[in-house]
This record gives structure tokens, sequence and C-alpha cells, in this order.
């Protein structure tokens, strides 16, 4: 797109904000701030690099597009260049299951920081911080319990994984100097009617505990809910209930992901709530249809609003924004492309915001003038700002991408088979 084309408009964006009382400069300047945490995982259908078994655990990526990556030579081009699209700097979140094995099976209680050495050193040399994940799914231990698993020798497995997954993270945060985020999501639960629902969340209690008896300064801790997974339908030891009382009892970080609750629950009322109790949030953002379908996260009202809370919360320094998808039916790249630019529109929408005007109309109970100005904020000339935003950080502005991520499928991906 031309260049004076997207000055113009920015140009003029700039003072129908200002009208209002909106900066857009300072919106841009808070947006450029803000680090997504992508998701290694959208590059090969969660697969990773330990074995060549199936995806368990209650999660599925469906779909079969070609030209997904199969070993990290190939992710990490891949990541690259998907980032080469998103505008600003970012993280990338690893799994255990994609550690530098050198060929060998390390099993998942033998893992160390030394298997993802290489991975510390790709991200210094791209300027990529990293955030971890611990792995319950995908092993002959994974079952329908691993952390909750009455059996202790399992138990006890999972929980020395889960304990040098943390050595790990520590040692990535002491590296990179800020620290790394380390997700906890076990799939346990049950698919028919349990008659032992306490056992198993006291089970999970307990293996939390051990597992965080280790205090660390470079790496930060939290623990994901879910409603349920396929094949255990009836029980999800980990529910919210359970990860909002440990995670207040503990002091915890929760993760809060959005494909995770009933459809018509709202996530982004439950910011305020959380953030009065625990000291930050991670999101998992997603677009579940249906059910946690891990579909390409868009710009849409759940993804708009979550990110108008996080604003409204003043909260951008406690909510950690990552993504969590896996789409296997389409262009993965695209997928991260598409997934991480809505997100990032989302958050410049929300920083757009005129909130002291509507504020004020709030507390003078002005309610038709607090409803007249929000649904006119939303025709606001945003994608001006944003046009600007992707030129000031020399990524494809607007659709310009699409082309360049044909070509990289016809150099590359379809290469691949
Ligand atoms: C699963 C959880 C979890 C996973 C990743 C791969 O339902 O959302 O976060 O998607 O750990
Ligand atoms: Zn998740």
């Amino acid at each position: 797109m031309k260049e004076e084309l997207i000055q113009k408009a920015y140009e003029v964006a700039k003072e129908r904000y200002a009208a209002i009382g909106v900066d857009v400069e300072k919106a841009m300047d808070a947006l450029q701030k803000i680090s997504l945490s992508l998701h290694c995982w959208q590059a090969d259908d969660v697969a990773g690099f330990e074995a060549q078994g199936a995806l368990t655990g209650g999660i599925q990526a469906t779909g079969n597009y070609p030209g997904k990556a199969r070993n990290m030579e190939e992710l990490r081009q891949d990541v690259l260049k998907a980032a080469s699209y998103i505008p600003g700097t970012h993280r990338l979140n690893l799994h255990e299951i994609y550690g530098d094995f050198g060929g060998k099976f390390v099993d998942r209680d033998q893992v160390e920081p030394a298997h993802f050495e290489s991975w510390m050193q790709w991200a210094t040399e791209n300027n990529m911080k990293l955030d971890f994940n611990s792995t319950s799914f995908s092993h002959p231990k994974s079952g329908n319990l691993s952390l909750s698993n009455p059996d202790k020798g399992i138990r006890d497995f999972w929980v020395e994984h889960t304990k040098r997954c943390r050595a790990i993270a520590e040692e990535m945060g002491r590296r990179q100097g800020d620290p790394c985020i380390m997700n906890l999501w076990v799939h346990d639960g049950s698919k028919d009617i349990t008659v032992n629902r306490m056992l198993y969340r006291d089970l999970l209690k307990d293996s939390l505990d051990r597992i965080f008896e280790v205090e660390y300064k470079n790496m930060k801790d939290c623990v994901e809910s879910k409603v349920f997974g396929i094949g255990l339908e009836s029980y999800t030891v980990g529910s919210n209930d359970f990860y909002i009382g440990y995670g207040v009892s503990r002091n915890k970080i929760v993760t809060l992901d959005t494909g995770h609750f009933h459809p018509t629950e709202s996530v982004a009322d439950k910011l305020s709530s959380l953030l009065l109790f625990i000291p930050e949030i991670m999101l998992h953002v997603s677009r579940p249809v249906r059910w946690d379908s891990d579909h390409v996260t868009i710009m849409n009202d759940e993804t708009m609003d979550l990110c108008k809370e996080i604003v409204r919360c003043n909260a951008l320094d406690r909510v950690h924004i990552g993504l969590d998808y896996f789409d296997a039916s389409i262009n993965r790249i695209g997928a991260y492309v598409i997934g991480s630019r809505a997100t990032q529109k989302c958050v410049l929408q929300a920083l757009l915001e005129p909130l002291d005007t509507l504020r004020k109309y709030e507390a003078n109970d002005q309610l038709f003038e607090r409803l007249a100005l929000l649904e006119e904020g939303k025709s606001l000339p945003w994608n001006a700002v944003w046009d600007m935003f992707c030129l000031k950080n020399g990524v494809p502005v607007g659709e310009e991408f699409i082309a360049e991520i044909q070509k990289y499928e016809t150099d590359v991906t379809s290469k691949r088979n």
C-alpha cells in the first residue's frame, strides 16, 4: 500500500481521536510494549520432537493441510517467518516435548535445561524471549490421570517431570533477564461418572504443592483449568474452581484459556475479580467453536471484550497475552499471523477507547451518553492507526501478507511431505 495514503489516513484518524480526547501516539506506544507469547505448537499440530505418537490428553488438532513443520529447524524457520508479519517484539512459548533431544529418546522425568540450550541460544539470536509448559499428554504414562493419579509411581513420575520443567523455565528466565512464564495444564479427568471427585482433586493439590516447593526468582508459575477434554467429558480434576482456589491460596498466576469455559460465560468478566486476589493473569487466547476447538483467534466480540477489560482494569502489566490454538486445516504460518494480528487489533482498539469520557458519563449517570459513545467508538478509524503501526514496524500493511505467505508456501512448506 502507498505510504502517503497510510500517512494521510493516519493524520485524519489522529485528529478524529484527539477530538474525543484520545492520543493515538500514546496508544501505539503502549501497543509496541506488548509482547504476545506465540505458542510453538501451531506450527506442527502439537506434535513436538519427542516421539511420533498420537496427540492425547483430550485435545485434538483437526485437518491435514500440507506443509507442517517436521523438525526443529522447520519449526524455527516457520515461527520466524510468521513473526516477520506480526508488528512488534514477541515471545515464544515452548512445550517440553519441543526440546532438542539430539535424536535420542529423553523421557519426561529425565529432561534438563541442556535440552533447551539450543533454544535459548536461538531465542537470544532472534530477540525472542521464551515461555514454557510442562507436557502431561501424548505419553504412555499420560492415561486419564497424571498428577492426580492414585498410583504413586505415576504421580511421582509427573511430579518429577513438572519440577524439572520449572528448573528449565528458571534457566530460561535467568538467561533472558526476564521471567519465563511456565504454564501447568494437565488433562486429568474422567470420561464417565466418577464417585471420587474429592480424591483426585486432593491428590492434584498435593502434587502441585510438591512441585512448587522450590522457590525460583526467574520464572513464574501459572495453572490452567478446563471444562472438559475429549474422552474426558464427565469430570475435570483441574476445574476452574479448583485452580482459582489453588491460585488464590498459593499466590499463583491463573491461566484463562478462552476455550475453557461454558460457551456463554464471559472470560473478560473474570479479569477484574481475579486481579483482586491473584498476582497476575496469563491468557490463552483462542476461538472455541461449539467446544474447545482451538480455531484461529479472530477479531470478534469475545477477544475485543477481553482486551478492553485488560485496559479498563489498567492491568497491561499484570496480564500476559499468550495464544493457544492449533488449526491443522489451513496454512499454519497464516494461522499464526491472523491470530496474532487479530489480538493486537483488539488491544489497539481497547487502547483507543475514550475511557475518561465514558467513565465521566457513567459517574454522572448519563447512561444514554455512555452507550452512544461506546457505539460510535466502534466505527472510529482505528484501522488507520493499525496500518500506521504496521508501517512503523516494517511489516506488511493490511492484506499484503497473504501474497507473502503464499510465496513461502510455494517455495518452502509445499515441498514438505
Ligand atoms: C489444552 C490447554 C493447553 C494446551 C497446550 C498445548 O486444552 O489449552 O494450554 O492447549 O498446553
Ligand atoms: Zn490453553
